[in-house]
């Protein structure tokens, strides 16, 4: 028996992505179900899945116990797999990844409602709120703070959990061409070059329709991809 997920449309669903990324990250098998947003089969799907289900991603462990949050998926994972580093072995550097996962999960309101992840297309000419630069300027304290302990090139040193987290992030810093400094640009680049991201997104580019929800009405340019060895 493996671990089972459901997932949204890849382009698109950032929570579906942190509750996908463990797996491929750390070769833990796991049997992968899709489902597209803003579709009438939407809450069938959910629903077929786990009766009473309200979003993507969901997880059945091996055991028959249903995550239903992108963050019970990451505390499962590491609590199950606890010899392969989804999170920090030091105990400050865990506290904080552990605090930094949190702070994603319930924050970032503004960037995330005004940039929603896109890794179909990026866009020219995207003018940040306030309140986007003030989510920028967060990030950045936050970022700056565990790279400068670590000296990168993920938040600290190798890719954990807390990566996992940030990584719809990047993309949104990436997508919609925020303005970040060269060490965020740095960590965003990581994500970029990443083997797994850049798996999940080419399984994307041809799973189901583009979604209009998604159109920003400004000028489309590639996404930014990086080779895995750049
Ligand atoms: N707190 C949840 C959020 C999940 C979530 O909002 N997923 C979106 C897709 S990215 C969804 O399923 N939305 C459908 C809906 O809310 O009706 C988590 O961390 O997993």
């Amino acid at each position: 028996m493996t671990h089972r997920i459901l997932i949204g449309d890849r382009s698109y669903s950032s929570w579906s992505l942190r509750g996908w990324l463990p797996f491929a990250a750390w070769d833990i098998p796991v049997q992968v179900e899709t489902t597209i947003l803003y579709r009438d089969a939407f809450r069938a799907d959910l629903e077929r899945f786990a009766p009473g289900l309200r979003s993507v991603p969901a997880v059945w462990t091996p055991e028959g116990g249903l995550l239903s949050d992108s963050i019970a998926i990451a505390w499962h994972l590491a609590e199950a797999f606890p010899d392969r580093g989804l999170l920090p072995t030091d105990p400050v550097d865990r506290a904080t990844a552990q605090s930094l996962i949190a702070i994603m999960h319930a924050g970032f309101q503004p960037l995330r409602s005004a940039c929603p992840m896109n890794l179909r297309n990026a866009w020219d000419g995207f003018v940040p709120s306030d309140a986007v630069r003030a989510d920028l300027a967060r990030l950045e304290a936050l970022w700056g703070a565990a790279l400068d302990r670590s000296g990168g090139p993920f938040l600290f040193g190798a890719y954990t959990l807390a990566d996992v987290f940030y990584a719809p992030v990047a993309m949104r810093i990436a997508g919609y061409g925020l303005p970040v400094s060269d060490r965020a640009q740095a960590y965003v680049a990581a994500h970029l070059a990443h083997g797994p991201l850049r798996q999940w997104r080419a399984l994307g580019q041809t799973a189901g329709p583009e979604q209009p929800t998604y159109e920003m009405g400004l000028p489309r340019r590639p996404f930014p991809i990086l080779p895995p060895d750049a």
